[in-house]
């Protein structure tokens, strides 16, 4: 870049300006690019031969929003709102011409413009309250101005892209350019705008739109209790909320110190801090020391699974969903007939909720056959096994489809914690092998767990990353362990749950201290959800547990109307005297006496286990780096976002907080609480796990 600086480039098409920001990845509002916009603008509208000015931006996007990496740190450079106040007061038209993503404080500078264009693939879009934040740059008082209050509501608090064709629908794009030709299709806008004397069109003047709703807080009343279970926990759409009701309320300066206050606010408080830090975290997940970038990949285009059940289905969508024919394969009619029709079940349903078309469903379908012969795999460049979690099936599928599947392919497995070393041993080709942990149900679930084994080679890590992005999962690298990352974990805090129990908490006790913690559902009610009986063989059931005697009452769940708790015809749930009473026998029999259990205690044994867990994963360099633990809690176990994850929370308590209360309860609860030896080495030497991040 040349004339303004190392990031902008000032250029003339006749007597319009062109502005052109060049800073990769995304052109982010860094010091520089904000310096650039101020002296470029400043320059052109200087420049007394320039009738209009267009600003434009090189590479995959428009301006994707602040630089997230500057936040917290000082401020250089001009100020984001000098540059605004230097468009918005500009006697020259400013035209935005927008390809990519025109993002948080990309769209707020485009708002700023006087006009905007778009080439049809580009989106737009205020996604800030994804980082716990708001706009805070006009954001919220000026695209209610231009969209209106009730799409401005929704825009802010989902942090949804909008498609250009809807922009152009509803005002926030003026015209749309050819796809390939924004430059020259925003110059002729601009062009026509001096020749017909347009008005320099400002956001901050327009009330039209807003109007209607001033002085009737009960849209706003309506929109938060429509959305109060969504927005439950977290403190950024609430603020997103209350700017946009200042913009209809308020005079449109007075407006924007209300937005600079909760902005304020927000930016330097632990759920932002904690978004986006996760926003990092899910990139880097991706990044693999020891599996460069170029590293070569196999092309995948047809893909295998063997079996049709709960996972075999829900995968098979994923594949299809992104175009890529599948096979599956079962051992009976039945048992392919029905996991073929729950698919299609699953399809018919998301035509019924507006996600696909019926002529999507029958192209997805389309994409999907079945068989009964292993053989019809030979061909595919990806196998998936996902049949019974039994270890002595598993290794005898994995031989077989050894001697039938094409040399070059990737034989993966599903499965959910067994050894997939000894998987792989089945086969001559243990370097091929992989494990593809999909979570149920696995055409929406994001998270993948990929699992390397011992002799996987690096292209067939690669392969099932780039896959992952492909068919739109985050994936997390996991070395062999019982569990892998997620389950393993997960089993610290189940056993102490259970124990808990035992000891005289109630289940729906533990369920609302985790519900307020942030997650969707505690245990309990996760498990009746899920069937109690899942996994329980009625012959070999002895009424040892808890869960034993409930299904031998036939209480095996939600299905059955009850578990843990009780249900009415609604499925709402109440604890159950029932439950409570099988408990106390249990614990008489077992000789103890119930005590009550606080809240705090309840959280702590159920957490902190499972950081212990995680420091260890990371000792034994199970996980890559801590982030990577977070990504898997967030996406595969419904840990609040807004808490970051297990080990950033960690690190927000303080590592050596944990560490005294877990030697506070392994002395009253036992050695499930041993501290990992990685825990008491960061907190001797005063460190964090986010500086394994670092080093990672
Ligand atoms: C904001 O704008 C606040 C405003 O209201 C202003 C407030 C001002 C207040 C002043 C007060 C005094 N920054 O995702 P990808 C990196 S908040 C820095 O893999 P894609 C990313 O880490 C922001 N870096 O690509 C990655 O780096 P790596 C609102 C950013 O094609 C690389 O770019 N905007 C960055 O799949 C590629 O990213 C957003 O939240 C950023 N803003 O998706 C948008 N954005 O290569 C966030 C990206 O080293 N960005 N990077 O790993 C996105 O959603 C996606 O990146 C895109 C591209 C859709 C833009
Ligand atoms: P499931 O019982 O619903 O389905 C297994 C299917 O495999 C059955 O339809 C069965 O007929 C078929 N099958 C068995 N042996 C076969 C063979 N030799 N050839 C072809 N088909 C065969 O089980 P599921 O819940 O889909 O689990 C499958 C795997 O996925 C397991 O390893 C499980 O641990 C793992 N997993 C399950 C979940 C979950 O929540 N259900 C989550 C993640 C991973």
């Amino acid at each position: 870049m040349a004339e303004i600086n190392s990031v902008a480039d000032l250029s003339r098409d006749g007597d319009i300006a062109v502005l052109t920001i060049d800073s990769p990845p995304v052109n982010a509002l860094s010091a520089p690019v904000r310096d650039g916009l101020h002296h470029g603008f400043e320059k052109a509208v200087a420049d007394p031969e320039v009738k209009a000015i267009v600003l434009i931006c090189a590479g995959r996007t428009f301006i994707a929003g602040a630089d997230i990496t500057e936040f917290g740190g000082a401020r250089k450079g001009a100020s984001l709102f000098a540059v605004q106040e230097k468009m918005e007061g500009s006697p020259k038209p400013i035209v935005a011409a927008i390809h990519g993503t025109a993002l948080g404080g990309g769209l707020e500078v485009a708002l700023c413009a006087h006009y905007r264009v778009a080439v049809p693939s580009a989106r737009c879009g205020l996604p800030e309250v994804n980082l716990g934040i708001l706009p805070g740059a006009g954001g919220t008082q000026r695209l209610p101005r231009v969209v209106g209050v009730e799409k401005a509501l929704e825009m802010v608090t989902t942090g949804q892209h909008v498609a250009a064709s809807q922009c152009l629908e509803i005002g926030l794009v003026d015209a749309l350019a050819e796809e390939g030709k924004l430059r020259e299709g925003a110059v002729a806008f601009a062009r026509k705008a001096v020749a017909e004397g347009w008005p320099l069109k400002k956001a901050r003047d327009l009330t039209d739109k807003i109007a209607a709703a001033k002085g009737h807080p009960e849209i706003f009343t309506a929109f938060r209790t429509t959305n109060a279970r969504k927005f439950r926990g977290f403190k950024a759409p609430e603020y997103n909320i209350r700017c946009i009701e200042a913009a209809v309320n308020l005079p449109f300066d007075e407006g924007l110190k209300t937005e600079r206050t909760l902005f304020a606010e927000l930016i330097s408080g632990p759920q932002s801090a904690a978004q986006r830090y996760y926003f990092f975290a899910e990139r880097t997940a991706s990044k693999i020391p020891d599996v460069p970038a170029d590293t070569p990949t196999i092309a995948v285009k047809q893909v295998g699974i063997v079996g049709a059940g709960t996972m075999g289905g829900g995968i098979a969508m994923n594949f299809a969903n992104a175009g890529i024919p599948v096979k599956i394969v079962e051992v009976k009619q039945e048992a392919l007939d029905r996991g073929l029709k729950v698919v299609r079940g699953n399809y018919e349903r998301s035509v019924k909720s507006g996600r696909f078309t019926m002529d999507q469903v029958d192209k997805h379908m389309g994409l999907i056959s079945g068989s009964l012969d292993l053989a019809s795999l030979a061909d595919c460049d990806l196998v998936i096994e996902a049949v019974f979690e039994r270890m002595d099936i598993k290794k005898d599928v994995f031989a077989k489809l050894d001697a039938i599947v094409k040399q070059g392919a990737i034989l993966a497995t599903n499965t959910s914690g067994l050894n997939v070393d000894e998987i792989a041993g089945a086969t001559k080709r243990p370097e091929a092998v992989i494990g593809l942990h999909f979570f149920s149900p696995a055409n929406v679930m994001k998270l993948l767990e990929i699992v390397r084994g011992a002799k996987t080679r690096k292209p067939v890590i690669a392969t099932s990353m780039k896959l992952a992005k492909t068919i739109g999962k985050i994936a997390v690298l996991s070395g062999v362990c019982p569990g892998f990352i997620g389950n393993r974990m997960l089993r610290q805090r189940g056993a102490q749950t259970q124990k808990m129990v035992m000891e005289g908490a109630l289940p729906w006790d533990i369920d609302r201290v985790l519900y307020d913690f942030g997650f969707p559902m505690g245990p309990f009610a996760m498990g009746d959800l899920a069937g109690l009986d899942i996994g329980w063989v009625p012959e070999r059931s002895k009424g040892e547990t808890i869960r034993d005697v409930l299904c031998e009452m036939g209480r095996r769940g939600q299905k059955t109307g009850a578990g843990y708790y009780d249900y009415d015809e609604n499925r709402n749930a109440k604890p159950s005297p029932v439950t409570e009473k099988v408990i106390h026998d249990f614990i008489v029999k077992s000789g103890a006496n119930p005590r009550g259990i606080s809240d705090e205690e309840i959280l702590e044994r159920s957490i902190y286990p499972m950081i212990n867990e995680g420091a260890k994963i990371l000792e034994e360099r199970i996980a890559i780096r801590p982030s990577d633990i977070d990504v898997v809690w967030v996406n595969g176990y419904g840990w609040p976002v807004y808490r970051g994850g297990p080990m950033f929370y960690a690190d927000q308590l303080g590592p050596e907080r944990v560490l005294a209360k877990l030697r506070h309860y392994q002395a009253t609860a036992g050695d499930a609480f041993k501290p990992a030896a990685l825990l008491e080495k960061l907190v001797a030497e005063g460190r964090k796990f986010a500086d394994l991040n670092k080093e990672s």
